[in-house]
């Protein structure tokens, strides 16, 4: 049978968050044929979708943002310290109307089998629209939290209420006033959503497994001064971060905890809450590295859990004991823990009652059901892989991304993957992505693929295949960065622990935003050594 194929492409994208969005605009400017599918039916990827109440981002808005063009940078205005997700998106769109993406965007389209054709070394891929597009590259800029989980709970689908994902929280206005409200989850979204939610709901109960650190937010109105000072040096700023740890501008302080007399100690984690975000990981040099370093910047905010929360058995069970500060991604609040001196929220531990079914008529734990109007699940996501893996790629002989990932995702510098020539991920599994701030790892990422591109044309090559051998190495470069940190103690999602039944592997790298910039750069400028070309 001869396969009909509606589209030829240079190079498919897959997602048209803000890192398929780049991808359409620098691939396009360098003269090749790219279009970007996504489900949704607009840009904007996970500012798209996570709308869910007190959404907002934890890196600041003068540097969660594009740096590609000068004039981008300089016009838009930014009105917060921390971007809320509704200017997230309307930047997103900005963006998108700015540059004419849309163009060159399919939306509505999941992408449903991306498959290599050794005979021609063009991949195939279909959609569940039915279309059928033929490319010689793929990107996937597919987002790592993008998959939403939902837990396997009996009984979920019995309950008569309205059941909510804060990754897919709808469109429209959300009436929760009066209502018995019923949140699972405290990580990062729960966390934003449970104090705006305990303001509206007639009652809050909130369904706790792991007590989370937080530190505070003080979302402020952006300072003009700071904007205009930023402004003028922009370039000089976005070189510092790219030349980071984690891609962000933070002041980090070059002491170490343990050397620190107590007085500093104070001062400093003080000084740090005061300022709120993350800088309070930035306090010293050592907290992620050292467990005795982190034991002090921990037990800081444990303190203060006491001091906000004054009920103490409530305090005692928001307080987390099981893992390291910042070693699950911490995270920033607005009155998170005061929240929990309302009247109208109740604090459920389900780590030591689970939850054992939903009924009807609510969540039961302990023996008792919570009875509820509405759930929201704030439980997360297949974190890193999820979006890759759901989708049927196979490649050199047939072979699927799935059995190759068995045991974990496996990459070389996160970019490439051996046997599955011509296809790039973004700010994936194996490179700084979650663990750094994503608009300065995409942006890089794009580029690379951009010039790598470049290059094969220029010199009349068709393909790129990491090699077996240095994917091999990279991933166990991966994973010695992660064992000289505090990292693989927690139980987080950065292991794929937040799923029963993933592999345990640390998925992000942890060595360095500036570091892994370096050595990208060396791969590409040495005729991109551990790649073969051909
Ligand atoms: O998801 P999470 P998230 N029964 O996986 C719990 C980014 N983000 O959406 O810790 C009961 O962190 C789970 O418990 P445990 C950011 O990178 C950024 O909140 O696995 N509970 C946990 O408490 C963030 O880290 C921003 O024991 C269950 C919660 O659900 C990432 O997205 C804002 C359960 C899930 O927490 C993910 O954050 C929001 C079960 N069966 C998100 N299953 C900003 O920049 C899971 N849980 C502000």
């Amino acid at each position: 049978m001869v396969l009909v194929h509606d589209e030829d492409l240079d190079v498919l994208i897959v997602g048209a968050g803000f890192a398929g969005m780049y991808a359409v605009h620098r691939l396009r400017g360098q003269g090749l044929r790219v279009r970007a599918y996504d489900a949704a039916d607009d840009v904007g990827g996970t500012w798209y979708w996570n709308r869910y109440p007190g959404a907002r981002c934890d890196i600041e808005s003068l540097e969660y943002s594009y740096s590609f063009s000068e004039e981008l940078q300089q016009d838009w205005q930014w009105s917060r310290r921390f971007p809320e997700q509704p200017e997230m998106l309307a930047y997103a769109r900005h963006v998108a109307d700015r540059f004419d993406l849309r163009r060159d965007i399919e939306f509505a389209t999941r992408i449903a089998s991306v498959t290599f054709d050794e005979a021609d070394g063009r991949w195939r891929v279909t959609t569940d629209r039915g279309q059928r597009v033929r490319a010689r590259f793929c990107v996937m800029a597919t987002g790592c939290l993008s998959v939403p989980n939902i837990p396997d709970i009996p009984g979920a689908d019995r309950f008569a209420g309205r059941v909510l994902h804060t990754a897919t929280w709808p469109d429209e206005e959300v009436d929760l006033a009066g209502q018995r409200v019923g949140v699972v989850g405290t990580g990062a979204s729960g966390i934003q959503c449970i104090p705006l939610i305990a303001r509206v709901a007639g009652h809050l109960t909130v369904f706790q497994r792991s007590a989370n650190f937080s530190v505070q937010g003080f979302n402020v109105p952006l300072d003009p001064e700071l904007a205009r000072e930023r402004k003028a040096h922009y370039s000089e700023y976005r070189e510092r971060a790219r030349r980071s740890f984690g891609g962000m501008l933070l002041r980090q302080n070059r002491v170490h905890a343990l050397t620190a007399s107590a007085e500093e100690r104070d001062r400093e984690f003080s000084a740090r809450w005061g300022l709120g975000g993350f800088e309070y990981m930035a306090a010293f040099d050592d907290l992620i590295f050292d467990p005795a370093a982190n034991d002090l910047a921990a037990d800081y905010v444990r303190d203060k859990i006491r001091q906000i929360v004054h009920d103490p058995q409530v305090a005692a069970t928001l307080t987390p004991t099981d893992h390291p500060i910042g070693t699950k991604r911490i995270c920033v609040d607005t009155d998170y823990y005061d929240t929990f001196n309302r009247d109208n929220v109740t604090l459920v531990d389900v780590r030591r009652d689970p939850i054992t079914e939903i009924t009807e008529t609510g969540v039961r734990t302990g023996g008792r059901v919570h009875e509820l109007d509405t759930l929201v699940y704030a439980t997360g996501f297949h974190a890193m892989t999820g979006a890759l893996l759901a989708m049927d790629i196979r490649g050199r002989g047939g072979r699927r991304l799935a059995d190759h990932w068995a045991h974990g995702p496996r990459t070389y510098l996160g970019l490439g993957i051996s046997g599955f020539p011509n296809l790039f991920v973004v700010a994936g599994p194996g490179s700084p992505s979650v663990i750094s701030n994503a608009f300065v790892s995409l942006e890089q990422h794009v580029d690379w693929i951009g010039d790598c591109l470049a290059h094969l044309d220029a010199r009349g090559l068709a393909t790129i295949e990491a090699d077996p051998a240095a994917e091999e190495d990279w991933v166990a470069h991966v994973n010695e960065a992660a064992a000289r940190t505090l990292y693989p103690q927690a139980n987080s999602w950065y292991l794929g622990a937040n799923i029963p039944g993933r592999p345990r592997v640390f998925m992000p790298y942890v060595g360095g935003v500036g570091r892994y910039h370096k050595r990208c750069a060396a791969v590409a400028a040495e005729g991109y050594t551990g790649f073969t070309l051909s």
